[in-house]
């Protein structure tokens, strides 16, 4: 992509409203912008980014054998009649009339519709075990829309749902989605700890959240410190023994832990920190099943009501979490796996005939091998062009200039480390096509 083409307004100055680092850098790369309270523009170079997370989550539930569809962002509120959360959801519920004054509303969940486009079709133990997910945009009329993406209005999310014959059918679904959660989040880079959660309104009686530590989270943490040992190749190669060291180490929300009398571990070992939730999975039983009338028929002919499960990831709000886990003094630093480009290709002098040609060389050969690149072709000075390059903050820096043209050299910075190497143009090309 060639800067002078692309839309990337970046920003020098701190942006006034903006009170954690993850939403002054995402304002200031150029990632979103706000349409409304809580509701927010993706610009092209976040978009890539909330794309690019988009791909590991779906990769990670196909991987743990869910299946993708999607359901529509708009709702009947009869459907939530049929399972008594219509009245109960309360005034987070964006509730639309359409002109035939019919009761609509905007989802903030799909547990009902999930249950009943299920329960039009399964018929026998034959159809189960399923999961089926989507990601798709959430409206929650939220009291206090904050911190960006964080905590916003309309959000992304990805939702899965699990229809099991019995108990033990959902606990094996449950871990194959805890299992799914921890591979998820050790490929983008991100340490998550699995905290034991109270249920709120989706209801249930077993349910986790997933925690990104940062002390801008809104949530207390208290928990084991040898959760920080859990090694992100013992996460990548997570399985139901994974699940059981890490649900044994003890790790709780301030409210819950406040409630224990005698906690379990010693003080040298509990740490207290702040967490962003990015991700939330229960099992509830037949609570909708039941409400609404699923029912399939068992090998022996008894009827009965599939045990359900829900499991939820931020997918925007994780673009908020990477950044407030991933920046420095300068700006954003994104790990490669969610990098919107691998790789910031820098034009130091466009009014330079041989400079030109160079860097246009580079670039083409880059594109052909498929490697994203962000060309800074633009007429700008040197200086305002590392300043863009390390804001918005690609793993990689190429940058071409006469003097090092002149030598056979480019230049290689590394995000990351600020390392720099003099290579040949050969040899860069080599690094970053490898
Ligand atoms: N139906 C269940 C699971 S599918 C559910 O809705 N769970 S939830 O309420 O916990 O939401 C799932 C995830 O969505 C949360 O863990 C959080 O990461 C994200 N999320 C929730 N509310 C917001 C919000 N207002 N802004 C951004 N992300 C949010």
């Amino acid at each position: 992509m060639r800067l002078s083409r692309y839309f990337l307004p970046v920003a020098r100055e701190t942006p006034a409203d903006a009170q954690i680092v993850s939403h002054r850098l995402m304002l200031r790369a150029g990632l979103i912008r706000q349409t409304a309270a809580g509701i927010y523009a993706w610009l092209p170079i976040g978009l890539r980014v909330l794309k690019q997370i988009e791909q590991v989550v779906r990769e990670e539930q196909d991987r743990a054998g869910a299946v993708e569809l999607l359901m529509p962002t708009l709702q009947s509120a009869d459907l939530w009649r049929q399972s008594g959360r219509y009245d109960a959801y309360g005034p987070e519920m964006l509730r639309i009339r359409d002109r035939h004054d019919r009761d609509m509303l905007y989802g903030p969940t799909n547990e009902e519709m999930i249950t009943a486009l299920f329960r039009d079709s399964a018929k026998s133990y034959r159809d189960l075990p399923r999961i089926l997910y989507h990601i798709q945009w959430k409206f929650r009329d939220e009291v206090r829309p904050r911190f960006g993406v964080m905590r916003g209005r309309e959000f992304l999310m990805k939702d899965a749902y699990s229809f099991d014959l019995d108990e033990a059918g959902l606990r094996a679904s449950y871990e194959a989605m805890f299992v799914a959660y921890l591979r998820t989040f050790a490929r983008l880079g991100l340490t998550a700890v699995p905290v034991k959660a109270p249920t709120g309104p989706i209801g249930g009686d077993l349910s986790h959240e997933f925690h990104i530590l940062a002390d801008t989270g809104e949530s207390a943490l208290f928990y084991d410190a040898a959760i920080e040992d859990v090694s992100r190749d013992e996460l990548l190669a997570a399985d139901a023994s994974t699940i059981a060291r890490l649900t044994g180490l003890y790790a709780m929300e301030e409210e819950e832990h406040a409630r224990i009398a005698d906690c379990p571990v010693p003080a040298e070992r509990l740490r207290s920190r702040r967490g962003i939730e990015v991700g939330h999975i229960f099992a509830f039983g037949t609570k909708y099943s039941a409400a609404m009338g699923l029912s399939v028929q068992t090998r022996e002919g008894e009827q009965v009501h599939p045990q359900m499960g829900s499991y939820g990831i931020g997918v925007s709000r994780l673009v908020g979490a990477i950044v407030e886990a991933s920046h420095d003094d300068n700006g954003i630093v994104w790990p490669e796996a969610v990098a919107p480009f691998r790789v910031g290709l820098v034009n130091m002098r466009v009014d330079d005939g041989s400079v030109t040609s160079a860097a246009e060389e580079i670039y083409g050969r880059l594109s052909d091998a498929g490697v994203a690149t962000l060309y800074d072709d633009r007429d700008e000075r040197g200086g305002a062009k590392f300043a863009t390059m390390d804001l918005v903050g690609l793993p990689w820096q190429l940058i071409v200039g006469p003097k090092g043209l002149e030598r056979g050299t480019v230049e290689l910075k590394r995000r990351a480390t600020g390392e720099r190497d003099e290579l040949s143009v050969e040899s860069a090309l080599a690094r970053l096509t490898a």
